[in-house]
């Protein structure tokens, strides 16, 4: 056998045990079971009481899936951890929220554990993960995922649009850094996701919105590139002179205007570093937590939104777990506006 064929098969059988149970299940590592003791205040339902293992079911509901995957970063490694981590962190949340007086301890997420790339080019884990990500949307789940470093953006993007044909993406990120770096000699970073979405057209520029950009923290030539393209970006500075909610409006008209669709994608370095030392890619003047749910909350109710992901949070270099218990309260901020957005729906 060609070396070339063995690695088509291994790849292969790779996709079969994908097909057999998704995820291969020994991997769903149940990390929240260990917290999960129900009857220790029976008026209480907590997040990790709805959170179940997925076995077979489905949506429509939200489906959790870790990705433990840094080999494209470009900071510092170790976002692999993030996965657990998050979901560890989890346990501090309840199923109810005050501001939206929202009870909803009667759902479900189900966790689809992790999808294990170990010992894959990067470009050939990319392919595997947009694979799983696909089948898990087309039974029916808006995916939650968590990374991970932000070169998944592409992998998860390209998944979602294969089972959302035909319809159009309308893609938020909130960020820092506008990731739309160039592949140079064939290298796929943490820098590059969405110029891959782009070039491929798996979202256009004009549906395309990046929000909490930093000064000093990107090229001039990757600006011009996103402005060519159509894209629309944020600032920090834009946000302090015109308000958060007004430039959500404007990201919310602009994503759902020519699209049927829309794909949130959480860079935990937006948040400025006060709130999240535990990134790849450390930088200051950012958002606030608060900011961010706000964001999650409206694009989640005001537009058709069929997956979110929270990347590149990295446990090594986290203090007191600040920056992986914001991941855990914007992954809960996503279910809760998730499932009120449809429980509205309901009863209309
Ligand atoms: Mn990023």
């Amino acid at each position: 056998m060609t070396l070339e064929k063995a690695k088509n098969k291994s790849l292969q059988q790779k996709k079969d045990k994908v097909d057999d149970s998704i995820i291969s299940f020994s991997e769903c590592l149940r990390n929240w079971e260990p917290y999960q003791k129900k009857g220790s205040d029976p008026n209480e339902v907590r997040m990790l009481d709805i959170l179940e293992c997925w076995t077979g079911e489905l949506g429509p509901a939200i489906g959790l899936v870790g990705i433990p995957f840094d080999s494209a970063v470009l900071g510092r490694k170790g976002a692999k951890a993030g996965p657990k981590k998050i979901r560890d962190s989890i346990r501090y949340f309840k199923a109810y929220s005050w501001d939206l007086d929202y009870w909803f301890g009667d759902k479900r997420v189900y966790d689809f554990g992790d999808i294990i790339t170990e010992g894959d080019s990067v470009a050939e884990a990319h392919e595997n993960i947009a694979e799983i990500i696909r089948k898990i949307a087309e039974k029916g789940f808006t995916t939650l995922t968590l990374g991970g470093d932000h070169s998944l953006g592409y992998p998860i993007l390209k998944g979602l649009k294969n089972a959302h044909q035909p319809n159009k993406i309308g893609l938020i990120n909130i960020d820092a850094h506008l990731d739309v770096r160039e592949v140079i000699d064939g290298k796929i970073t943490s820098g590059t996701p969405f110029r891959r979405v782009l070039d491929n057209g798996i979202v256009k520029g004009e549906n395309f919105v990046e929000i909490g950009i930093r000064d000093f923290t990107n090229a001039r030539k990757y600006r011009r590139y996103l402005e060519e393209k159509g894209g629309t970006i944020f600032t920090m500075n834009d946000i302090r002179k015109r308000g958060m909610e007004d430039i959500i409006q404007e990201a919310i008209s602009i994503i759902g205007r020519k699209t049927d669709v829309t794909y949130i994608s959480i860079d935990m370095d937006s948040l400025d570093q006060i709130y999240a030392p535990g990134v790849s890619a450390p930088t200051p003047d950012g958002l606030t937590p608060h900011q961010i749910n706000q964001i999650i909350h409206e694009i989640v109710v005001n537009t058709n939104v069929i997956g979110m992901d929270i990347v590149e949070l990295n446990p090594l270099y986290d203090t007191a777990d600040t920056t992986a218990i914001n991941a855990a309260n914007f992954l809960v901020q996503f279910v809760a506006s998730y499932y009120w957005k449809m429980d509205k729906e309901k009863t209309k």
